[in-house]
């Protein structure tokens, strides 16, 4: 009987407890109702009655050591488990965040709206999806204007003057005549926004593109106004050392009417790829706002006067970046975008 107790003693001193399944087995072997240790109990009451004192005293201290191991075990594996679930392992590099990144388009639109509104133009945005009559008839294009047909505009609807007709809009103009017609003068606003043409699509046009408009009527502006806004913008758009170059050309909503080029800003003039040869790239059109609009949005021309001015915003973007493809703006492909983190 005591050898019994001496081995069994050993053994669980010598029991290796690493896993949740051994701290199982230990427990299981020795310690419950139906194992090792209660088993030599049972053998007590057949001992010599003046050794039961002593071999009891030593059944207790191995039903005691086994019960203190276990506990021991337990605690152990409970440390470890709060440790890995909670999975901090403070020697790691912190994770990166994925930022987005301003698209360049954004970014170019971003500085034209800067020096206009330090000029003292308010923004002025509308819908896309826009009425015929204020993208077209407002603006005094006549019925049979080629820029009406079908081959030019996305017609939302067509229904053959039986209905207001609803179109993608071919620029940003109508944004204006609802601030004419919403405000009365004075009036000193730029549009910037997405337009729509049904034209050919290739590396140099798309059928989405972005326009920024101004406005300004007030009394007595004259073109000499329009001509120092655009210096102004022009300088800082494009550089100090840029000259200007005002050609004369037409639209319906504006009369007179010019088209602005500025020394080509890759080759200084001297004339490149870019420019064809030219030293000049064209940047924008701008005028006199027609008397005709002006009457259509309840403006009285003998009173007010104003300029407007157009330009397309994308060409700027691919000029500045020396991206080859305008359809590269509007594929959001993140290999192309993740060039413009900052
Ligand atoms: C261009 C030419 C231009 C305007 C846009 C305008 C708007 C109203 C009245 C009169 Cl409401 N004019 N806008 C005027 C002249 C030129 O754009 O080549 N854009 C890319």
């Amino acid at each position: 009987m005591e050898n019994a107790i001496h081995s069994l003693q050993q053994e669980i001193i010598d029991f290796e407890i690493n896993t949740p399944e051994d701290l199982e087995t230990f427990r299981l072997k020795y310690t419950v109702r139906k194992g090792l240790i209660a088993a030599l109990f049972s053998q007590l009451k057949s001992v010599d009655p003046a050794e039961k004192p002593r071999i009891g005293q030593l059944l207790n201290e191995l039903k005691q050591s086994a019960d203190a191991r276990l506990i021991e075990a337990e605690e152990k594996a409970a440390a470890t488990a709060s440790e890995s679930s909670q999975g901090i392992d403070l020697t790691l590099p912190g994770r990166r965040y994925f930022t987005g990144s301003e698209h360049p388009v954004q970014k170019v639109l971003g500085e034209m709206k800067k020096i206009f509104s330090d000029m003292g133009f308010g923004i002025a945005t509308g819908p896309e999806l826009e009425l015929d009559h204020y993208n077209f008839d407002m603006l005094n294009f006549p019925p049979d204007h080629p820029a009406r047909d079908m081959q030019d505009t996305f017609f939302i609807t067509n229904n053959g003057n039986a209905e207001p007709d609803i179109l993608l809009r071919t620029h940003t103009s109508p944004v204006q005549v609802r601030v004419m017609l919403d405000q009365k003068p004075p009036i000193r606003v730029i549009c910037p926004g997405k337009v729509y043409r049904n034209e050919a699509i290739s590396s140099r046009s798309y059928c989405v593109f972005h326009q920024l408009e101004g406005l300004y009527i007030d009394k007595n502006v004259s073109f000499a106004d329009l001509k120092a806004t655009i210096y102004s913008f022009a300088r800082q758009m494009f550089g100090t050392d840029v000259q200007l170059r005002f050609r004369p050309s037409f639209f319906p909503f504006t009369e007179p009417s010019a088209e602005v080029d500025v020394t080509c800003y890759l080759c200084g003039g001297k004339g490149c790829r870019v420019c064809k040869k030219s030293g000049w790239l064209e940047i924008m059109g701008c005028g006199m706002v027609h008397p005709n609009v002006m009457r259509n949005c309840g403006i009285d021309p003998e009173t007010w006067s104003g300029y407007a001015f157009g330009m397309g915003v994308d060409r700027t973007v691919l000029l500045r970046y020396k991206i080859d493809d305008i359809r590269l703006l509007f594929e959001n492909d993140l290999r192309m975008l993740k060039q413009f983190t900052t």
